[in-house]
């Protein structure tokens, strides 16, 4: 394979509605696109990057700068047979796994066309279905979460994640209890808290959550290790887990017994694969974390949940949670059972509505 052409956008969707957590609040999602072609075939990924370096350093800025000027040159007429023999060359690129991640997706897609095999197959994978989860952001009141929980009950997800912060959690979580009894739960709090707050996070933990996401710093690895040695309830990491060494550190040092796996924070999908598997090897559930992707890094990530160590539901929510009409048909629906299908065409499996995609872009780029 050869990549000869890369197209960078920015795209822009409404969200149908804000969605707001520790860290801010969001009423569009702006998004890095990336479509490589070579051979005559065409690969999509999607970079995670926000606006604001609020969840993480990286912006649509920086991430567009580290694919413009070192990570398509370094990958633009090479040879190669596997996109990890691409993604090995960035190595030496510190950091910006969310840029990383979009590029290598757009390759893994490519990669897969070029061999006839679904996303699925090329990572291997082996579900049909993936669980789905439903993530609520902070509300304007308890009245209005209680609403939100129960719609999202009878559409039929199969967990409910509520963000929290200081001040929205342990009166939030027990009015969920009192109204909706054992039902599957969990809270994330983007980094809200310090090991000060102990008591609220103690207090949490007489509710049976499934777990508690992320509680303290955005790089922490050590006072998580040391929160989870005096809970009942599971630490799980999103923030903290950059790359697959970030993962090996933090169960060495016991800071989680869960990880949330977004392949566009930890620096592509076969970082991802490879976090996976350590995770299994050592009996760690995981699950598949989401960023307001458009449908294409929605495929991408339903694809990664396919995996056999994704045990946990999903932060994998329909289309139309998100957004009015996504970038990719067919969008991704709701079963009764509360998952949604793995496509099985090849690639990503589902086709990107190129026009849709122009509609929603603010600016384009094309290499060389
Ligand atoms: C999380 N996602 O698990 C993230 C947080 C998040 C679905 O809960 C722009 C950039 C918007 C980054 C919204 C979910 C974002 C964002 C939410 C990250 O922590
Ligand atoms: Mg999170």
């Amino acid at each position: 394979m050869k990549v000869e052409r890369v197209e960078l956008r920015v795209v822009e969707l409404p969200l149908v509605e804000p969605f707001e957590t520790s860290f801010g609040r969001e009423e569009v999602r702006p998004c890095i696109l990336i479509k490589a072609q070579g051979d005559g075939l065409t690969g999509w990924g999607e970079c995670v990057a926000g606006a604001g370096p609020w969840y993480s350093y990286e912006t649509i800025e920086t991430a567009w700068h580290v694919l413009k000027d070192f990570l398509i040159p370094l990958a633009l007429g090479k040879a190669w047979d596997h996109p990890e023999e691409v993604s090995r060359e960035w190595e030496r690129v510190r950091g910006h796994p969310m840029a990383k991640a979009g590029l290598e997706a757009a390759l893994w897609d490519l990669w897969a066309r070029s061999r006839g095999i679904s996303l699925k197959e090329a990572l291997g994978g082996v579900k049909e279905r993936v669980e789905s989860g439903i993530s609520l952001g902070i509300q304007p009141s308890v009245d209005d979460l209680l609403r939100k929980v129960e719609r999202a009950l009878e559409q039929g997800y199969r967990r409910i994640k509520v963000k929290i912060k200081p001040g929205w959690d342990v009166e939030v979580v027990k009015a969920l209890r009192e109204r909706f009894g054992e039902i599957p739960l969990m809270v994330d709090a983007n980094a809200a808290y310090t090991l000060d707050d102990r008591p609220t996070l103690q207090a949490l933990d007489a509710f049976g959550l499934m777990m508690i996401e992320q509680p303290f710093r955005y790089d922490d690895l050590v006072d998580h290790a040391r929160l989870q040695r005096q809970l009942r309830t599971p630490v799980c990491l999103d923030e903290s887990v950059k790359s697959p060494e970030d993962a090996r550190q933090a169960l060495k040092l016991g800071s989680c017994r869960i990880i949330n796996i977004k392949p566009g924070r930890v620096g592509g999908p076969s970082a991802a694969r490879a976090i996976h598997d350590l995770c299994v090897r050592e009996g760690v559930p995981v699950w598949c974390g989401g960023m307001l992707e458009t449908g294409i890094g929605r495929t991408h990530n339903v694809a990664l949940a396919s995996l056999p160590g994704f045990t946990l539901p999903n932060d994998l929510s329909a289309s139309r949670r998100y957004y009015r009409q996504d970038l990719v048909e067919p969008p991704f629906e709701l079963h009764d059972d509360g998952t949604l299908s793995v496509p099985s065409g090849p690639g990503l499996g589902v086709e990107v509505v190129e026009e849709r995609v122009e509609r929603a872009t603010v600016r384009r780029e094309v290499f060389p």
